[in-house]
């Protein structure tokens, strides 16, 4: 997969991108991400993005011109599944989307700033807007890394059994059970007695249970999705 960032602040997702799982997956070859600077894409001197906004009103608008060029120079070398825009008023981002995403072979994700793009933008080259909850942040590019992250450990091969995404919490409408590791007591605090059992499968339906007990308690919206799924 191919994942091409349009910012104008590269310098923000350089290092939520160059660690951890999301850096190996791009050593490991699953994954390139590529992250351009739209100032490169500007026609003046002093490399302007952005313009006032016509009719009047405080902000700056980011400007059609650059956008086109980048995204333009970019469909050159290839096609792709989807121009992604990120704002707080596109679609809320969540794990079915990040699975959806994670089975494309090329996104491009642009990141607005200021006021947001011109909306011809929006109307003629975004093909999905999201946004990653209701809050402002200054500018698309955290947004942008969240969802990179997400989508990137959800690509095949990633992940090894280890790290495997299929007992992630919301993968199957459910929150994750909790997890111990050594010692077996410290300070009075006691491992359940279950999971030093070596009783996999009483091990299997504890985990299911505190699962299921955590997300009622929790998330009472998932809890109610999870059993109209198990319902039917
Ligand atoms: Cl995608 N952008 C900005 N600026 N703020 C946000 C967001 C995106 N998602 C939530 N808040």
């Amino acid at each position: 997969m191919r994942i091409d960032i349009i910012t104008a602040l590269p310098s923000l997702l350089h290092s939520p991108l160059n660690d951890s799982i999301v850096k190996r997956a791009q050593t490991k070859g699953h994954v390139s991400v590529e992250v351009h600077d739209l100032r490169d894409y500007s026609t003046s001197k002093s490399r302007t993005i952005d313009d006032y906004a016509y009719g009047g009103g405080a902000g700056m608008v980011m400007a059609v011109e650059p956008i086109l060029r980048c995204i333009e120079s970019l469909q050159q070398d290839r096609q792709y599944d989807e121009l992604i825009y990120m704002t707080p008023d596109g679609e809320t981002f969540n794990q079915t989307m990040a699975n959806a995403l994670s089975l494309k072979e090329n996104i491009i994700i642009l990141c607005g700033h200021y006021k947001g793009v011109d909306e011809r933008i929006r109307q003629h080259i975004i093909t999905k807007e999201i946004s990653i909850g209701d809050y402002v942040l200054s500018g698309g590019e955290l947004a942008a890394a969240v969802v990179a992250d997400a989508v990137i450990r959800l690509v095949p091969g990633v992940l090894n059994d280890e790290t495997s995404a299929l007992t992630d919490s919301f993968q199957d409408d459910l929150l994750a059970p909790p997890v111990y590791t050594r010692p077996p007591e410290i300070n009075g605090w006691e491992v359940p007695e279950i999971l030093t059992s070596g009783n996999l499968k009483a091990i299997e339906l504890w985990r299911m249970e505190q699962a299921m007990e955590r997300t009622r308690i929790r998330r009472p919206d998932l809890w109610e999705k999870f059993n109209q799924n198990h319902d039917e």
